[in-house]
């Protein structure tokens, strides 16, 4: 075998390699929910809002402020108010997600109520899988949290904020995301469960030498297969 014959050879092996592989994009990482709260009721803020899109208000009420109005915080567009305006907070909870066994990562935006000197708190929960209480004080700015959620089975469940509290001044809200991460398994290696989706999710899958070192086996297997002809050659 010509070496220009070799490389053909190892290119439509690698090829088809990354074909493989692309079947298993579907193990991406996926964004559940990403909620700024900014679209809703027309992008104008309102008291005892409970018409979100992603979102069920219960137990009490929240507002959707910002925007201009009772905008605390300016530059995050509208955010919630855990605490509305009927002397009980409300709980929001998200609509249902559909969980598979993988790892997830919940992530939001919570400051301090910006209007009195309480301390604030909310519970945050997904089902049994997770559950948190945070406390923030007065002029505590929008804060990112984030968390890592394990699920073992297939699940269905809500994210909840419960707000405490009932004086209608409570903790602000914005962001929340879920995100399901990449739950495939690094297998260099095995033929049938290559996983190059973290090539492309790097940007990467365009450069086929990054291929090489992540499916050592069928990219062996051709390299074998080259020099067993080329020997006969
Ligand atoms: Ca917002
Ligand atoms: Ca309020
Ligand atoms: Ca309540
Ligand atoms: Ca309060």
């Amino acid at each position: 075998m010509t070496l220009t014959n070799t490389k053909k050879f190892l290119a439509v092996s690698l090829a088809l390699v990354f074909a493989m592989g692309m079947n298993n994009l579907a193990y991406a990482e996926t964004v559940l929910l990403d909620d700024d709260f900014d679209l809703e009721n027309g992008g104008i803020g309102i008291l005892n809002y409970n018409g979100f899109t992603n979102w069920s208000v219960s137990d009490g009420t929240v507002d959707l402020i910002g925007n201009g109005f009772f905008d605390f915080l300016p530059g995050n567009g509208l955010y919630v108010d855990l605490d509305g305006s009927t002397n009980n907070s409300g709980i929001m909870t998200s609509d249902i997600l559909e969980l598979e066994a993988c790892e997830y990562e919940l992530q939001f935006d919570l400051a301090g109520n910006h209007r009195n000197s309480n301390t604030e708190s909310v519970d945050v929960s997904v089902g049994a899988l997770f559950s948190e209480q945070f406390s923030l004080n007065q002029n505590d700015p929008f804060t990112t949290y984030t968390r890592q959620i394990s699920v073992d089975s297939n699940t269905s469940e809500s994210i909840v904020f419960s707000g405490a509290g009932g004086d209608n001044i409570g903790l602000l809200l914005d962001n929340v995301k879920f995100t399901q991460l990449d739950c495939s398994a690094p297998v260099a290696g095995e033929l049938l469960s290559i996983n190059s989706s973290a090539l492309v999710i790097g940007g990467l899958a365009s450069s086929a030498v990054w291929m090489i070192p992540s499916v050592a086996g069928i990219a062996g297997a051709g390299i074998y297969l080259v020099k067993l002809r080329a020997n006969r050659d």
